[in-house]
């Protein structure tokens, strides 16, 4: 019987993730959560995963965290709960991450396509984070990361409205990178990973990783960041290789090192 999370290589060098609880709109209970976070960490592991490509299916992304579970905690097991650690994994994830949604991505779902870099929509799809319609409030960043991502006021509609975004939408603000026509994102994100694993593997590590600082920081100290991460590359051999072969006009076989 296939699990929760299926896991493939659709391309050399890319990880495809697709979650798989389509009779439970891909909710993302515990279990299946911390798959995603094994199978992400197994990717940043791997030398021969150059990026992750998390998708579902045509209908859903995920339409969040799974409420039978949700329902049965209270304050103490939600002192006790293992999920802040796990989505901490996934957020921690060193190499490029995308999301192809189509469908729904609500509350913990949407939540998923803040922790990739570059989420891509189909035509059709909904964004959401509607926890205040069950009493609650976001607790993996839809509160705490949307505003940051997609300003104020949006995200402010998002949680206490309970609205949605259209993919347009969230094009707009800038939530996903690109619209594609409906059951084409996949698609599109393999193909943009598949770029990314052909290129040079550090460069991408540490791109990712001073955009994602910069959010938080100060310019001064995001600037100090970016400088460091920029000499520790100018040490590397995917420097050489890569103004050799500008200068050569030979096209570079990038080692990672
Ligand atoms: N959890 C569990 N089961 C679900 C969920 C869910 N989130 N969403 C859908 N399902 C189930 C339904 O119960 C139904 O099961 P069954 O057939 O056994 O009755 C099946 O999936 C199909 O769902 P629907 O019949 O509702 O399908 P529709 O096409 O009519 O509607 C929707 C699709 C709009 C996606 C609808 O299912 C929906 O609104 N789902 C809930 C969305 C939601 O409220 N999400 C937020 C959940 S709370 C959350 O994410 C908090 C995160 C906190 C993280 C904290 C970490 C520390």
């Amino acid at each position: 019987m296939p699990g929760q999370l299926l896991i493939s290589t659709p391309s050399e060098g890319v990880t495809l993730l697709t979650l798989n609880r389509p009779d439970k709109m891909n909710a993302l209970a515990t279990p299946l959560l911390r798959e995603i976070a094994e199978a992400v960490e197994a990717a940043d592991a791997d030398d021969a995963v150059r990026a992750v490509v998390i998708t579902g299916n045509d209908k859903v992304f995920a339409a969040g965290a799974d409420i039978n579970e949700l329902s049965k905690n209270g304050v103490v097991e939600g002192l006790a709960d293992v999920r802040p650690a796990i989505w901490n994994r996934i957020r921690s994830a060193r190499k490029p991450v995308l999301a192809a949604v189509e469908g729904y991505a609500l509350g913990a779902g949407n939540e998923l396509v803040l922790c990739a870099d570059i989420a891509i929509a189909g035509e059709g799809a909904q964004f959401g984070q509607p926890e205040t319609n069950l009493g609650i409030i976001p607790g993996a960043g839809g509160a705490a990361l949307l505003p940051k991502l997609i300003g104020r006021a949006r995200a402010m509609r998002l949680v206490l409205l309970g609205e949605r975004l259209s993919a347009e939408e969230a094009l707009a603000c800038g939530l996903v990178s690109e619209v594609t026509d409906k059951g084409a994102a996949l698609a599109c994100a393999i193909e943009l990973a598949a770029k990314i694993a052909r290129r040079a593997p550090l460069a991408m590590i540490q791109g990712k990783a001073v955009i994602k600082a910069a959010l938080d920081a100060p310019l001064d100290a995001a600037l100090a960041t970016e400088r460091q991460a920029f000499t520790v590359l100018l040490g590397t051999e995917d420097k050489r290789l890569g103004t050799d072969a500008f200068l050569t006009k030979i096209r570079a076989r990038w080692t990672g090192s």
